[in-house]
């Protein structure tokens, strides 16, 4: 009886150990911006740009895809990145999701991948945060704080 108690439990154990990576796990750190004065059109628009950084940390066995993220400090947000074309420094809209790896991470930093703010409603003030809100295809919505600071 002993050994069938052991043998459920070391069951019941296994299960319980593989389910936990049959799904993504997210966690989104360190989330900043650089400092940003909006300007204003006459008209009330706004044609100021800004940047959003962070890490999409995925410790689940399945991968997960970042699909939009949301703001109410921009008209539009997309997805960039940064390539060096010849001598020269361009930045490339991504189409579609980006896809976060089991068990990875994807790293959105000056040069390379970053979150595209356009039309600012307002300015982005050195030491405040504001909300964003990422859209994962499995993992559903995930709200976090930007840090408005230099890096
Ligand atoms: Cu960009």
């Amino acid at each position: 009886m002993v050994r069938f108690r052991q043998i459920v439990f070391l069951f019941v154990s296994f299960v319980i150990g593989c389910s936990s990576s049959n799904s993504p796990d997210i966690t989104i750190e360190n989330v900043w911006s650089w400092p940003v004065e909006a300007m204003q059109q006459d008209d009330g628009s706004s044609h100021s740009t800004g940047v959003i950084y962070l890490t999409i940390v995925n410790e689940g066995g399945i991968a997960d895809r970042l699909i939009a993220i949301q703001t109410e400090v921009a008209e539009v947000v997309e997805f960039h990145e940064t390539r060096k074309q010849g001598d020269m420094m361009m930045m490339q809209r991504l189409e579609g999701a980006i896809e976060i790896p089991a068990d990875g991470q994807v790293e959105f930093k000056p040069g390379g991948l970053h979150i595209m703010l356009i039309g600012l409603k307002r300015s982005l003030n050195p030491g405040e945060r504001f909300g964003i809100t990422l859209e994962f295809d499995k993992s559903g919505e995930v709200a976090v704080e930007s840090e408005i600071r230099q890096p």
